[in-house]
């Protein structure tokens, strides 16, 4: 098991296409525990391969409190989704910090694969349709604050660079004292 880096927007691997997974293998299995253990450790209801760099169409969710039940959907597709809309207060792991309200289907059909590669279908709506949708939506190179007006996401994109450099500075500094 082990816990995995999550790119930080605006980093470009993250607007990257993932591909369809093809082999159901052990390393499948284990990038799939790895991407779970990365979700609950930050903690998060939904990761997406494309967020720990691997551009696979791979998503893991567990929307419970309790975080006892997994969820992987593979090579998933959206088969239906509702005309009516719901506006949900949306955060992202690669977007530490920011909430804002995103309207998408309320409800939606999904299609995909498990790990052993069987295809199941389901219905979902509430938490579970927004995080799909979220989820989907990294795998197709998107963020949620692509969503949002331009000043905002200009606004988001600023500060996440500012703190970038926070963080890159206190890791030199980290290093530099651990020199002397
Ligand atoms: O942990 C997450 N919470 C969340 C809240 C509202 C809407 C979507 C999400 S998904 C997010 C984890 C994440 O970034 N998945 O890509
Ligand atoms: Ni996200």
């Amino acid at each position: 098991m082990a816990i995995l880096n999550i790119l930080r927007y605006p980093d470009p691997r993250l607007h990257k296409v993932a591909r369809p997974v093809t082999q159901f293998d052990n390393r499948l299995a284990k990038l799939v525990q790895d991407m779970a253990e990365t979700m609950y450790e930050a903690p998060g209801v939904g990761l997406a391969a494309s967020q720990v760099d691997v551009h696979e169409q791979l998503v893991v969710i567990d929307i419970t409190e309790t975080k006892d039940a997994l969820q992987v959907f593979i090579n998933p597709e959206i088969t239906w989704s509702s005309e009516d809309k719901q506006v949900y207060d949306e955060g992202c792991l690669s977007v530490p910090g920011i909430y804002d309200g995103v309207e998408r289907p309320s409800k939606v059909r999904v299609k995909a694969l498990d790990l052993e590669g069987k295809p199941f279908e389901l219905e979902a709506e509430g938490l579970l349709a927004v995080c799909i949708q979220h989820e989907m939506d990294h795998l197709l190179g998107k963020v949620f604050v692509e969503y949002l007006s331009p000043l905002k996401r200009n606004r988001i994109k600023s500060k996440m660079l500012k703190e970038k450099a926070g963080i890159e500075r206190e890791a030199a500094l980290r290093a530099a004292g651990r020199r002397y």
